[in-house]
């Protein structure tokens, strides 16, 4: 489901590179826009706060300011990576957790694709990670009571009606969309009867929801259950198209996914809403690497292009796409992450030379 295009001049970009490696590859994904030229609208890029560092400075991981220039001023924008602590930080919450909520980017939408060695050829592994990216566990509603026995913590999980029907239909659109027109519902309602039995049947019903009419009758359904789930996807990873998730199962599988094609810094996704479009990579901020100037800059680009695609800019989206493909496929120019000894700039080069 493409945003509206309608006779845009320019093309408003608030860029939020966060932590980490976040400041090294969002900067490459918007040398990258830039060299699209006239395929898209003039983009005009705002620079925007958010992550740990800017709680420890200002002590607010989200100023309220990167939340009104994204709602009022921009038409989309790119986020990189973020380094929450491990432990509980007073006044400190996650600012993408927090960010997916005040813009209700209700789908992380997570493409997992294999280059194949020539072009045309099938690839390996071609699947979508559809993450519900609201609720689940990370409503974060945890605590911590004292008993005679120890400390006992416990966690809210949140799973909405709402919230797994419009998930659903966007895995349907999605599945759709695709030539295989394949959807697997990820869920453990053997044991989570209650919560993950409403995420299953939620989804379930999506196809006989009124005004629907026959709709998605072209595509399969399945069901697995998570663990089994990401053996298969280990063992078998052809067998999946569409894999529509919970929050947390969504997270992890397409991790492991992002396994099967090399890198987690090749994988791209989206945050998508109704109204709004946040490109990210999947990979975090890679305390070990940052500062080195070998961090991988093709999941950041590649999110540059889901995200103009989701606009319905699909020209500079393929222009972008192919060039990365071009780049992984030649094998010469490639970040140590992918057995390579490019540095990011030099990664980002021979990009923008095929573009
Ligand atoms: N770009 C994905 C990313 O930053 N992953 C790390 C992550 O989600 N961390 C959660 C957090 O640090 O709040």
């Amino acid at each position: 489901r493409s945003l509206s295009t309608t006779a845009r001049k320019s093309l408003k970009i608030g860029l939020i590179p966060a932590d980490g490696i976040g400041r090294e590859v969002i900067p490459a994904a918007k040398s990258a826009i830039e060299a699209l030229g006239s395929d898209i609208p003039k983009p005009e890029f705002i620079d925007l706060l958010a992550g740990w560092e800017t709680f420890t400075k200002t002590g607010n991981a989200l100023p309220h300011e990167t939340v009104d220039v994204l709602r009022n001023e921009c038409d989309c924008a790119l986020f990189g990576s973020v380094s929450s602590p491990s432990k509980k930080v007073v006044g400190y919450s996650s600012p993408i957790v927090a960010l997916r909520k005040e813009l209700d980017l209700y789908a992380n939408i997570r493409p997992v694709l294999s280059v194949a060695s020539e072009a045309g050829q099938k690839a390996a592994v071609d699947l979508v990670v559809v993450r519900e990216n609201t609720e689940c566990l990370y409503v974060k509603q945890e605590e911590q009571i004292f008993t005679e026995n120890g400390r006992e913590a416990r966690a809210t999980r949140l799973i909405t009606e709402r919230a797994s029907r419009r998930i659903g239909q966007m895995a349907f659109e999605i599945a759709l969309s695709r030539p295989r027109k394949h959807l697997t519902i990820i869920h453990k309602s053997n044991v989570l009867s209650i919560t993950d039995g409403l995420f299953r049947e939620t989804v379930r019903k999506v196809p006989t929801l009124p005004g629907v009419d026959g709709k998605y009758d072209s595509v399969t359904i399945m069901e697995q259950l998570v663990d089994s789930a990401v053996y298969r996807l280990f063992r078998e990873p052809e067998v999946f198209d569409v894999m529509v998730a919970p929050n947390l199962y969504g997270d992890i599988l397409s991790d492991a996914a992002a396994a099967l094609v090399g890198s987690l810094g090749l994988v791209p996704s989206i945050n998508a809403g109704d109204n709004f479009v946040m490109g990210e990579p999947v990979h975090g901020s890679a305390p070990d690497i940052v500062g080195k100037g070998i961090s991988n800059p093709l999941a950041s680009i590649r999110s540059a292009a889901l995200m103009l695609r989701h606009l319905g800019y699909i020209k500079g989206a393929d222009r972008l796409d192919t060039a990365v493909d071009q780049v992984i496929r030649e094998g010469t120019t490639l970040t140590p992450d992918l057995q390579g000894t490019s540095s990011t700039t030099e990664v980002l080069d021979a990009v923008l030379k095929k573009i």
